[in-house]
C-alpha cells in the first residue's frame, strides 16, 4: 500500500467505507471551490436546467424548483471533470486515486463524476439506496469517493451511511415496476436507525464501497454542502448496465493497466432504468427548476 495504512484498509473492507482528512491539497481544494463558485454565479442567469451539454446530449447543471437569481439552488454538475481542468486533475490524480488503487488496484479505471451541491436553502435530499444498484459491474470492486468540498456537520445535509451493509444484500430500487431510485420505506425507516453521519473539514474524502447504503437529508443551515463524487472501479469490473452519466473519460486507466480478463463475481443482478433528465433527482421525485410556461 502507498497511501492508507492496514488498519485503514481493514476499516474499509470491515464497514463499508473509510473517512480520510486532508485527502487533496491546498492548492487542489481551493481551484475545486474557486470553480464552483463560479458556477453558482453563472446559475443565477438561468431559470432551468442549462449546459454545455453532457455527451449524451443532457443539460449539464441542474437546479432545485427552489432555485431563483437571488437564491441559487444549483444541485448537480454532471461530469465536471470533463469541463473543467481543476477537477480532470483531481479525478487522474489526486491522493484520492492512490487511496482507490490501494483498496481495489493497483488496475483502476475511471467510470464517472458529479458534483451534489446542497446550497444554504436548498431542498435537496437523497434517498437511501446502494451505488451498485445504479451502476451494476461484473464484480464489486468499486469505490465512490466522496471529496468534501466544504466543511460538512450534522446539519449541512451530510451523508449518512449504514455501517457493515455493503456485505449485501443489493436492495431492489423498484416498487413494483416503476424504478424508484431508492429502496423501499420499511428498509429506509430501517436504514435510517442503524446510519452514521460522516462529518468533515473540507478536503476530507469519504471512501465509500459500491454496496454501502447511503442516503443524506436537506441542508437545514446558512453553510452549504458540496460533494465531489468520483467513482473508480477495479480494470476487471465490466459495467453490465449503460452509464446513468457517460463521460469522455469513462475507462480511462488512472492507476496500473489495462484488463484482459473480465472477473465476473455477481449472480443476479436486477437493471437499472436509465434517468432522461439532467440528474437522478427527479428520479426520487425531486423535480428540476423549469421556465415559466
Ligand atoms: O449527495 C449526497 O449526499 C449523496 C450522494 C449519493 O448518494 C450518490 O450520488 O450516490
Amino acid at each position: 500500500m502507498k497511501t492508507l495504512i492496514r488498519e485503514q484498509y481493514d476499516a474499509f473492507w470491515r464497514d463499508g467505507y473509510l473517512m480520510v482528512d486532508d485527502a487533496v491539497t491546498p492548492p487542489q481544494l481551493a481551484a475545486l471551490q474557486a470553480e464552483i463558485a463560479g458556477w453558482v454565479e453563472e446559475s443565477r442567469a438561468h431559470d432551468k436546467p442549462f449546459g454545455p451539454p453532457t455527451i449524451d446530449g443532457r443539460p449539464r447543471f441542474d437546479m432545485g424548483t427552489e432555485h431563483s437569481a437571488e437564491k441559487p439552488a444549483l444541485r448537480r454538475i454532471n461530469n465536471p471533470s470533463d469541463i473543467s481542468d481543476a477537477y480532470r486533475d483531481v479525478m487522474l490524480d489526486a491522493r484520492t486515486v492512490d487511496m482507490v488503487a490501494d483498496l481495489i488496484g493497483p488496475d483502476v479505471k475511471f467510470h464517472h463524476c458529479k458534483i451534489n451541491l446542497k446550497l444554504s436553502g436548498a431542498r435537496t435530499e437523497v434517498s437511501y439506496h446502494q451505488d451498485f444498484a445504479y451502476t451494476p459491474h461484473t464484480n464489486d470492486d468499486i469505490v465512490t469517493a466522496l471529496l468534501f468540498l466544504d466543511d460538512i456537520d450534522g446539519d449541512n445535509g451530510c451523508l449518512t451511511v449504514v455501517p457493515g451493509s455493503h456485505k449485501g444484500p443489493v436492495l431492489s430500487l423498484f416498487d413494483g415496476e416503476r424504478f424508484t431510485g431508492a429502496v423501499a420505506a420499511d428498509a429506509e425507516t430501517q436504514a435510517l436507525a442503524r446510519s452514521i453521519p460522516c462529518v468533515g473539514k473540507a478536503g476530507a474524502v469519504c471512501l465509500m464501497h459500491t454496496k454501502l447504503l447511503h442516503g443524506s437529508a436537506a441542508n437545514r443551515s446558512d453553510a452549504s454542502r458540496g460533494l465531489y463524487i468520483c467513482v473508480y472501479t477495479a480494470a476487471d469490473a465490466v459495467p453490465i448496465a449503460r452509464n446513468p452519466m457517460p463521460s469522455v473519460n469513462e475507462g480511462r486507466i488512472v492507476r496500473g493497466q489495462e484488463a484482459r480478463f473480465a472477473r465476473l463475481s455477481e449472480g443476479l443482478v436486477e437493471l437499472p432504468k436509465q434517468p432522461k433528465t439532467a440528474s437522478f433527482f427527479t428520479v426520487i421525485g425531486q423535480e428540476s427548476k423549469q421556465a415559466a410556461q
